[in-house]
């Protein structure tokens, strides 16, 4: 088999950077490890930046957002039991889409079946390579025999755990980490959201976010010392422990249910440098990981792949300039975006470690918020998503 551009995964990434090459008439194939099924039974993120959404809707993704997704003029933020709202409609004249990642991925492999593009699931021991020539190429093993992929370019949108990353050459690559002393516990619930906008809480006992995907299905997460399981975390010790976090108006109010998705995810902060080599490009998850309190991951994934697919449309033809500075050009932006999300984690968690400075300084951070607009348009601006 031969196509012009390899995508290694397919999750948000992989499928956004296919359809933009596929549009631009450019082949490609997306060899992805696990079914269609387990990729659309992960429940990940729920908020676009807007430049995400036009991207979507470039991609011809835009439809079922446009009818069913939940644009958002601000959030709110709890400190104790006082509330205050970042309106981002009035600091920097712009919104955010809440709409799920799962219904993305599921619109984005509807879009690739409808334009008849290949994707290979449930394939195995993928492999990169050739990456520092001219002729790179991928296997994998499927149906018990090993396939071949000759192709011009390989995308490694693998995610955090996948292969490409681990494929330049570790003297070549510069890694750069911090891990956090507590997990998210996240629930997903068939009640109506806490409030019509989304409220990060900053209590005594610890964080708590409550988000939503309709207005029949909410999203909650606490944060968890890393030791926990889901085990430890009954439905209703959960929402005991959600209402504590809460300021006391809203947990009076908050419609507890069942759980129909219940999981913990570490937080960690990672970027692997550089994003291309050779002819391997990295986007998405497999090149940055951020914790997901500024609602960073996927909205980087998409400029990433935004970036990717000029410099792939370039290079077809005949201009390498664009893939020459893909690597700097979208850090700079990943860079922005890890340092916001680290900033908007340190301010609204308990650390365990916390000393009685520490928490002065943090709530010190939290009252200057709430009273400078100054603060809260940085924050705004950062939140909305920095441009492309
Ligand atoms: P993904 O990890 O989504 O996709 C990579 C794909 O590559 C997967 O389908 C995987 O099966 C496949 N793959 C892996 N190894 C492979 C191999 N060797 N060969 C072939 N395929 C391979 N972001 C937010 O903004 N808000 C959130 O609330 C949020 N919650 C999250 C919760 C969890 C548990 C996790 C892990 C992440 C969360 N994120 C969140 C971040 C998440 O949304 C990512 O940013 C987003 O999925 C990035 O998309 P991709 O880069 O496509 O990576
Ligand atoms: C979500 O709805 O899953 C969500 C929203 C905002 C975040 C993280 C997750 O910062």
């Amino acid at each position: 088999m031969r196509t012009e551009v390899a995508i290694i995964g397919g999750g948000p990434a992989g499928l956004i950077l296919g359809q933009l090459l596929t549009r631009a008439g450019i082949d490609n194939v997306v060899i992805e490890k696990h079914t269609r099924e387990h990729v659309l039974g992960r429940i990940r993120a729920g908020i676009l930046e807007w430049e995400t959404v036009e991207l979507l809707k470039r991609a011809g993704v835009g439809e079922r957002m446009a009818r069913h997704g939940i644009p958002h003029d601000g959030i709110r933020i709890a400190h104790g039991d006082q509330i205050f709202r970042i309106d981002f409609a009035e600091l920097v004249h712009k919104r955010v889409m809440v709409w799920g990642q799962t219904e993305i991925t599921r619109d984005l492999y509807e879009a690739r079946d409808r334009e008849g593009m290949p994707t290979v699931h449930e394939a195995a021991d993928v492999t990169l390579h050739g990456i520092d020539g001219n002729a790179p190429f991928v296997t994998w093993r499927k149906d018990g025999r090993e396939h071949r992929l000759d192709c011009d370019w390989i995308a490694g949108c693998d995610g955090f755990h996948g292969v490409s990353r681990r494929t330049i050459p570790e003297s070549i690559r510069r890694e750069f980490q911090r891990a956090y002393p507590f997990g998210w516990l996240g629930i997903l619930s068939p009640t109506p959201p806490a409030a019509e906008e989304l409220i990060y809480a900053a209590s005594d006992r610890g964080f708590a976010l409550c988000s939503m995907r309709r207005p029949d299905l909410s999203r909650h997460y606490i944060q968890v010392p890393l030791a926990d399981s889901v085990d430890d975390w009954p439905d209703e010790l959960f929402w005991e422990e959600l209402k504590r976090r809460l300021p006391a108006e809203v947990a009076r109010d908050l419609v507890t249910g069942p759980s129909i998705e219940k999981s913990i995810a570490p937080l960690r902060s990672f970027v692997s440098e550089p994003m291309r080599h050779g002819r391997l490009c990295l986007a998405g998850d497999a090149a940055h990981i951020v914790p997901p309190t500024g609602a960073k991951g996927l909205n980087l994934a998409a400029s990433d792949v935004h970036y990717l697919a000029e410099a792939l449309i370039a290079a077809h033809h005949g201009r390498t300039d664009e893939i020459d500075r893909y690597s700097e050009r979208a850090l700079a932006r990943v860079w922005k975006a890890e340092r916001f999300s680290w900033w908007m984690t340190m301010l609204l968690h308990s650390f365990p470690d916390e000393t009685p400075f520490d928490r002065r300084i943090r709530e010190a951070d939290l009252d200057y918020l709430a009273a400078s607009r100054a603060a809260r348009t940085a924050l705004a601006e950062n939140y909305v998503g920095l441009p492309f």
